[in-house]
C-alpha cells in the first residue's frame, strides 16, 4: 500500500496552489464559526469566560489540526502557525516512529535499548532491572515470572486481581498499571514522550529527538553534532526548508563515529528514515487558555486522537 511520507515530494505548482486555496477556504470557514461562537458567549461572568476561553482555545487547536492534516502541507509551511488579535494556534508535524515502540522493545529478546533508556533517565540499576522485568512480564502471554518481574501472584499480593494483561500495551496509559511505573511517573513525568505503541519499532532518525539517537547508538550527546548539523541544514534549525536527510544506517554510524560491530548491527536493526505514521500536534491559545490536540494518522486515516492538558 502506498504510504504518505511526511517529507512531501515537490508538487506541481497547480496542485500546491489549489491545495492552499482549499486550506485558506477552510481557515475562513472555521474563522466564521469562531466569530459566531464568540458572539454567542458574550456573557460576562468569570465562569462563562473560562468556559468560553477553553472552548475558543480548543477551536483554534482544531483549526490548526485541520491545516496540519492536509496531505499537501509541508513540515515548514508558514500556515502551521497563525496568530490573530484574539487567539493563535501552532502545529507541529512529525512521525510517530520518532519514538520507541515499547511493545517491540519488550518483546525483542534483547532489552538492551530499554536498559539504555532507563540509564539515561538516571534510574538506579536495580530499579531499572525490576521495572524492565515487570514491563516484560506484563506484555508476555505467560505467567512465568522473570527474574525481578511481576506476574499474577505479585499483583495479587498488591491487591490487584486482574493484572497483568499479558498482552502488548494498547496505549501508553496502560503502562501506568505496571508495578514501578508510578515511581517513574512521579520522578520522570516526561517518560511518555519517549514511547509509542504504533509503528514497526524502527526509529525514524530524521525525526527522533537527539537524546533518543544518543540512546539508540550508545553515544554521548556531544557526538551527535555532525549528524544534527546535516539534519538541520545551514540555518541550524530542524523542520526548515534546508534540512538534510539521513538515508542509511551506515551513514548514521559514520556520522556518529560508531564502529563497534554490535552497535552498527543495532543501528541497522533499529533505524528507519521516513516513518509512515504521522503525529500532528496542534496547540490552540485564547487569552491565557491553551489546549493541545494530538492526531496520529496513517495513509490520511486517523488511528488515534486525544487531548493533552497544555502548559
Ligand atoms: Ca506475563
Ligand atoms: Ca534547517
Amino acid at each position: 500500500m502506498k504510504t504518505s511520507p511526511v517529507i512531501l515530494h515537490p508538487s506541481s505548482f497547480n496542485q500546491r496552489g489549489s491545495s492552499l486555496i482549499a486550506v485558506f477556504w477552510m481557515i475562513a470557514v472555521l474563522g466564521m464559526v469562531l466569530f459566531a461562537a464568540t458572539k454567542l458567549l458574550a456573557t460576562d461572568t468569570a465562569a462563562a469566560r473560562v468556559m468560553r476561553d477553553r472552548m475558543q482555545a480548543k477551536r483554534y487547536a482544531e483549526m490548526g489540526l485541520e491545516v496540519g492534516r492536509h496531505p499537501r502541507i509541508e513540515l515548514y509551511d508558514p500556515l502551521l502557525s497563525l496568530s490573530d488579535e484574539i487567539g493563535s494556534y501552532s502545529v507541529s508535524i512529525t512521525t510517530e516512529e520518532a519514538r520507541f515502540n515499547i511493545n517491540v522493545l519488550l518483546l525483542n529478546s534483547d532489552r538492551e535499548i530499554l536498559r539504555r533508556i532507563f540509564t539515561s533517565w538516571k534510574m538506579k540499576p536495580e530499579f531499572a532491572s525490576k521495572l524492565s522485568d515487570a514491563l516484560k512480564d506484563w506484555v508476555d502471554a505467560d505467567d512465568k515470572i522473570s527474574l525481578n518481574g511481576a506476574e499474577k501472584r505479585e499483583y495479587e499480593k498488591l491487591g490487584f486481581d486482574h493484572l497483568p494483561f499479558n498482552r502488548p500495551f494498547k496505549n501508553l496509559d496502560e503502562m501506568l498499571l505496571v508495578r514501578g511505573m508510578e515511581t517513574v511517573n512521579a520522578a520522570y513525568p516526561g517518560w511518555r514522550d519517549w514511547f509509542t505503541v504504533y509503528g514497526d519499532g524502527k526509529v525514524d532518525v530524521n525525526e527522533a529527538r537527539p537524546e533518543f539517537i544518543s540512546v539508540l547508538a550508545a553515544v554521548p550527546m556531544e557526538r551527535l553534532t555532525p549528524l544534527l548539523t546535516l539534519r538541520n541544514g545551514r540555518d541550524g534549525a530542524h523542520h526548515t526548508i534546508d534540512d538534510g536527510r539521513l538515508t542509511s544506517a551506515a551513514q548514521v554510524a559514520q556520522l556518529l563515529g560508531v564502529f563497534q560491530p554490535k552497535i552498527v548491527q543495532d543501528l541497522q536493526q533499529w533505524v528507519q528514515f521516513a516513518g509512515p505514521i504521522r503525529r500532528i500536534e496542534s496547540t490552540g491559545s485564547y487569552n491565557s487558555m491553551r489546549r493541545k490536540i494530538i492526531l496520529i494518522t496513517q495513509n490520511n486515516q486517523t488511528i488515534w486522537r486525544g487531548e493533552m492538558p497544555s502548559s
